[in-house]
């Protein structure tokens, strides 16, 4: 394999919501990007099908590889082929009301991979940078602001594998010198957010109400606080953490807090509809336990790298609503079909 002029990355989860952003990103910085992609019995690239060039075509900067985090030794035979400069391991199970219904296969991915990961490294004996998307969800029971000292209190499988991954980070970054970060990221959303999280199912059902072709939305838990920030905005903070002369771990958050019920009144109210009539409590939609608050001090981030976030909860829902409302009329990918995502910090 020839050099590429720029540097040369692997992202693991290029097919979900960020592994998407962060691969415009790279590409639009000058970078090679590799992706790893879970074999499927139908296409699972519709996130980054806008970015693929043949490559066979001489300017092909992004090249897709089969793989799985449960097959150590797929990750070591791409590894030592590709050789990245730089690796994002973003790919897992992330949805945590689902880790409670599968909890061991949660486990393999997002807390094992991980680690299959760190040690395909190893050995395959590259000097590379190591991110690792880890997540709110590790504070858990602990009261917000939360921030790079507060402890540790998962509620979930989804949680506490993403604990185990965050100590093998760290612990790889002590025990063998590798440049590993942790990006301990509080929500971040945009259009193409899965379908089943809660801003997105809200604001794709705003849509889809105001089109006459649905008049429910089942929801859960309305008091839940979350602080919301816009993917591409996130993505921008994982690359400057890998651009950083020390690896050291960074909160990413807006430090706002906003419910899930203000998220749907700022939803339901930018197409001039009234949620009350048509949001109905479903009980299927509680968590065993529940994480009542998050809301993250970014000030670390933006001290040492000069990060902050731009888009806050309100301005969010709208985007997305719109987004969603442009996507029902042309039954189309908001993402594709539309350049709705204003704000995106590279374009
Ligand atoms: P996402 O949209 O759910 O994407 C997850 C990605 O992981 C997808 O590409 C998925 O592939 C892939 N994947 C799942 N299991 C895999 C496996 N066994 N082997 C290989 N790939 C696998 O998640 P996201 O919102 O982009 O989040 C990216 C990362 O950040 C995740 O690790 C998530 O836990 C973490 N995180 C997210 C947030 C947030 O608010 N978004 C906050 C903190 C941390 P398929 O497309 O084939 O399913
Ligand atoms: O839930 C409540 C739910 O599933 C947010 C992942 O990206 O962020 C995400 O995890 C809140 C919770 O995201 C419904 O109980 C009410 O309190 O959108 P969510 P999450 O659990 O915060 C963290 C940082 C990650 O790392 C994860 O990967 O909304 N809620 N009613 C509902 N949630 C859902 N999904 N569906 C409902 O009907």
């Amino acid at each position: 394999m020839t050099e590429p002029a720029g540097k040369r990355a692997l992202i693991t989860g290029i097919t979900g919501q960020d592994g998407s952003y962060l691969a415009e990103l790279l590409l639009s910085k000058g970078y090679e990007v590799h992706g790893l992609v879970r074999r499927s019995s139908s296409f699972n690239t519709s996130r980054i099908d806008h970015l693929y060039v043949d490559p066979h075509e001489p300017d092909a900067r992004l090249f897709l590889h089969y793989g799985d985090l449960t097959d150590g030794a797929r990750l070591v035979t791409l590894l030592t082929t590709i050789k990245p400069a730089e690796v994002y391991n973003l790919a897992a199970q992330s949805h945590v009301r689902v880790s409670f219904d599968e909890p061991v296969h949660t486990g393999d991915t997002t807390g094992m991979g991980s680690m299959r990961l760190l040690e395909a490294v190893r050995l395959s004996g590259l000097d590379c940078r190591f991110y690792q998307a880890s997540s709110s969800e590790m504070f858990g029971a602990s009261p917000p602001p939360q921030d790079e000292d507060t402890p540790f209190y998962p509620r979930s499988p989804y949680g506490a594998a993403k604990v185990y991954s965050y100590w093998a980070t760290r612990n790889y970054r002590e025990a063998y010198g590798m440049f590993a970060v942790n990006g301990i990221l509080f929500n971040h959303e945009s259009p193409r957010r899965g379908e089943t999280f809660v801003t997105r199912k809200i604001t794709r059902a705003v849509a889809r109400i105001k089109a006459g072709v649905q008049d429910k939305l089942y929801l859960g838990n309305l008091d839940a606080v979350r602080d919301w920030g816009y993917a591409p905005e996130y993505v921008e903070g994982m690359w400057m953490m890998l651009q950083s002369d020390v690896a050291d771990d960074y909160v990413l958050a807006t430090g706002r807090g906003f419910t899930v019920r203000e998220f749907v009144e700022a939803s339901f109210s930018h197409v001039g509809l009234d949620w009350e009539d048509h949001v109905v409590f479903d009980e299927r939609y509680l968590r065993p336990t529940e994480v009542d608050a998050l809301i993250g001090d970014a000030g670390k981030a933006e001290r040492a790298l000069g990060w902050q976030a731009k888009t806050h909860s309100a301005d969010l829902a709208r985007l997305m609503v719109a987004a969603d409302v442009t996507a029902q009329e042309c039954e189309g990918r908001p993402w594709i079909d539309q350049p709705l995502v204003a704000g995106w910090p590279s374009a």
